[in-house]
């Protein structure tokens, strides 16, 4: 199974807060790929397992951002 969902990360404004999130996300298990698009504030993950928002959005708060709407 591959499950990919975008999420809204705001907070992001240059390429190391798309480094940090991009490296935390890619902690959670199951996550097979995490693109992170500085210029529309969007996360794309790809995982073996659908994510708990809750989790999601623990790992973004630990990089030092937060989650948005949808997320
Ligand atoms: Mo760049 Mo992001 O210097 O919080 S790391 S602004």
């Amino acid at each position: 199974q591959e499950v990919v969902r975008a999420y809204a990360v705001t907070g992001m404004t240059c390429e190391h807060c798309v480094r940090a999130v991009t490296d935390e996300l890619s902690t959670l298990p199951g996550v097979r790929e995490v693109r992170v698009d500085l210029a529309t504030g969007t996360a794309t993950v790809t995982s073996s397992q659908p994510l708990p928002d809750e989790v999601v959005r623990a790992a973004v708060d630990e990089a030092g951002y937060e989650l948005g709407d949808g997320g």
